[in-house]
């Protein structure tokens, strides 16, 4: 079986949102095609899902400003601005994105304590999400990950699926995707690279 990652297609990730990412809606109609004529199985998206009081955020750290490097649960963290609250337009799927064909999605981001960027498990890797047990169940052999950021949640999603579904190939679409810094969208494509994971354009896989 085949399946597809959506990884954060939020408001709070494009422009206008809370958190954006440049460029950032641009994702939604390629990731919509892939929907449609992508040849998927399944469809999965995750959903960065914050309490109020999430620790990554630099309104919950005393003299921190977005973007400046902090500290959570005695790990090094950045600074977020406030994103992707639970219950607010900001949480909500990109509102062109075809939510309708998803047919599992992955919350996270809730335990106020940890970041979570990857859709599989929290950062520091304690805590699992369903993602995996649900890819497992549904006996997916090839997962394609997108959206946003790359150089964050898609990354770490994308390194994971290898790490954590053994035998499962596993690729990144770039155009597919848009990212927060350019250097750090460079150095994940690099890592992904070296990690095992392929790298690939939708137009690869819509001419298929
Ligand atoms: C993300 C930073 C904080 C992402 C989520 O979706 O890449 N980045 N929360
Ligand atoms: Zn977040």
């Amino acid at each position: 079986m085949k399946a597809l990652l959506l990884v954060d297609i939020q408001n709070g990730f494009c422009p206008g949102g809370n958190l954006p990412v440049a460029h950032g809606d641009e994702v939604v109609a390629i990731a919509n095609r892939l929907i449609e004529d992508g040849g998927y199985d399944v469809i999965t998206a995750s959903q960065d899902w914050h309490p109020a009081n999430h620790g990554s955020f630099a309104s919950q750290h005393a003299g921190k400003k977005p973007f400046d490097m902090g500290e959570l649960s005695g790990q090094p963290q950045v600074m977020w601005p406030d994103h992707c609250v639970q219950g607010t337009a900001d949480a909500e799927f990109h509102p062109d994105l075809n939510v309708e064909a998803i047919d599992y999605v992955q919350q996270k981001g809730e335990n106020p304590a940890v970041d979570s960027y990857s859709a599989f498990r929290d950062n520091d890797q304690a805590a699992l999400t369903g993602l995996a047990g649900y890819l497992r169940a549904q006996q997916v052999s090839e997962l394609d990950v997108c959206g946003l950021a790359t150089d964050y949640c898609v990354k770490f999603s994308a390194l994971d699926a290898v790490e954590m579904l053994p035998g499962v190939k596993v690729r990144f679409i770039s155009d597919a995707s848009r990212g927060i810094d350019p250097e750090g969208v460079k150095a994940a494509i690099e890592e992904m690279k070296t990690k095992g994971v392929g790298i690939i354009t939708s137009a690869e896989i819509l001419a298929d």
